[in-house]
């Protein structure tokens, strides 16, 4: 193996941690590079899953017995691990929902709908994932609001000084990615918090690509909301959060009617719960939050600087490595970057490189990656993107950039 340890991290180590990626497809050693879509999960993540259903399954909140109660603090001690990871003031800030997907969704359908008025402005980036674009389209036509978007720079940059002159005081959301799924780049969101707070806008921050690489202090970048899904940080599917300011949580209405979310309930009037309880209503993913609590612990453990130089140095390498290829275009060289690697070949489909990469064992994502948009806006169909995690390899790079080699040789 080509340098197997990068900086304090031992690669086989965590590797030998992730059963899925000891196997052979289409018989080749599987390289798994579609981590931006969703990491692989380690055993104490799988582990924590069966341990849930083997062991102490059962409702949370509302059951005295012992079970329920096993249950209900394996639940709130992920609350209790989130706040620390992202560095909430509060547990109540905290509100488990499916993924980012729901959490920008939980925010337009509350506050939105609550606070957004006719001829109000919602600015919104051109690199945005399309959940972070069409529940805000949902709300500006429902509330005739008008959405703005930030330009996007030939290097996957946002244009900040277009940003600056589209605020107003009629701007009263910005949401952002902290990172783009597509093209990597990665968003200098303290400013644009700042830029909206200027305006008495709040701001959304999308960190479905930060979760897992990037250093998240919601009270340092004073966002008022903040979505994370677990899926995209080693933890399982169907769980993640919504971070917002207690302030604004407090005034928002509830999102989804239902058990849990009341104190009283008569048929005149409903009394709604605490925070962050009144929006999380019915029975919630009760296993995979508490196994995204290990997940949490597996980031911890390696450090996310850590991870972030590992998979810094793995782009790197790779960027340099496909770069020398004849007829690839990089699609994305901003200047920071999470481990995204986004690609044309001229004159062969992204489609048909994504089956020749697999045939070989290559797992890579092809197409708009949910920004179309953003693929709108370089001309082009979509790309073909490899990202990595903690766990990818230089070796594995090679067997890339060979396949890459090789498509290009039999097809131009
Ligand atoms: N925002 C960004 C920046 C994303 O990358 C994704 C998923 C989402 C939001 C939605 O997250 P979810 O967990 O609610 O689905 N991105 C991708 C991707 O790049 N390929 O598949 C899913």
């Amino acid at each position: 193996m080509n340098a197997p340890v990068t900086g304090i991290l031992n690669i086989e180590q965590i590797r030998e941690q992730f059963p899925v990626l000891n196997q052979q497809v289409n018989g080749k050693p599987l390289v798994y590079f579609d981590n931006a879509a969703t990491n692989q999960k380690p055993l104490s993540v799988i582990n924590a899953l069966v341990d849930y259903y083997t062991g102490y399954n059962a409702n949370i909140h509302r059951g005295i017995h012992t079970l329920a109660e096993k249950a209900t603090r394996a639940f709130e001690d992920t609350r209790q691990s989130v706040k620390a990871f992202i560095n909430a003031s509060s547990e109540e800030e905290v509100i488990f929902v499916r993924g980012v997907t729901e959490a920008i969704n939980l925010v337009a359908a509350t506050y939105g709908r609550a606070f957004i008025k006719a001829g109000d402005e919602i600015i919104i980036s051109g690199l945005e994932h399309h959940s972070n674009i069409v529940p805000w389209q949902m709300l500006c036509e429902e509330k005739q609001a008008v959405l703005k978007v930030i330009p996007v720079l030939e290097n996957g940059e946002l244009d900040l000084e277009v940003f600056k002159k589209l605020v107003s005081e009629k701007t009263k959301i910005v949401s952002v990615n902290h990172a783009s799924n597509s093209l990597g780049t990665i968003n200098p969101v303290k400013e644009i918090i700042e830029v909206a707070h200027s305006v008495g806008a709040v701001a959304v921050i999308d960190g479905a690509q930060a979760g897992a690489h990037l250093e998240i202090d919601v009270q340092s970048l004073n966002c008022d909301f903040y979505c994370l899904s677990a899926h995209k940080m080693y933890g399982p599917t169907g769980a993640g959060i919504l971070y917002g300011k207690k302030e604004l949580l407090e005034k928002m209405p509830p999102y989804q009617g239902g058990g849990e979310m009341i104190k009283e309930v008569t048929f005149e009037k409903t009394t709604y719960n605490n925070l962050p309880y009144k929006f999380e209503a019915g029975t919630p993913n009760i296993a995979d939050v508490v196994a995204f609590n290990y997940a949490i612990r597996f980031i911890n453990q390696l450090g996310k600087e850590n991870i972030a130089a590992h998979e810094h140095e793995l782009l790197s390498y790779a960027t340099e490595r496909i770069s020398t290829l004849k007829d690839v275009k990089l699609i994305g060289t901003a200047k920071n970057k999470v481990g995204v690697l986004s690609f044309i070949i001229d004159g062969v489909h992204p489609f048909d490189i994504g089956q020749m990469l697999d045939a070989r064992g290559v797992a890579v994502r092809t197409g708009h990656h949910c920004t179309q948009p953003l693929m709108e806006h370089f001309g082009i169909e979509g790309t073909v993107r490899a990202s990595f995690a903690v766990y990818n390899t230089r070796n594995e790079v090679d067997s890339l950039v060979e396949g890459l080699d090789r498509i290009i040789k039999f097809m131009l």
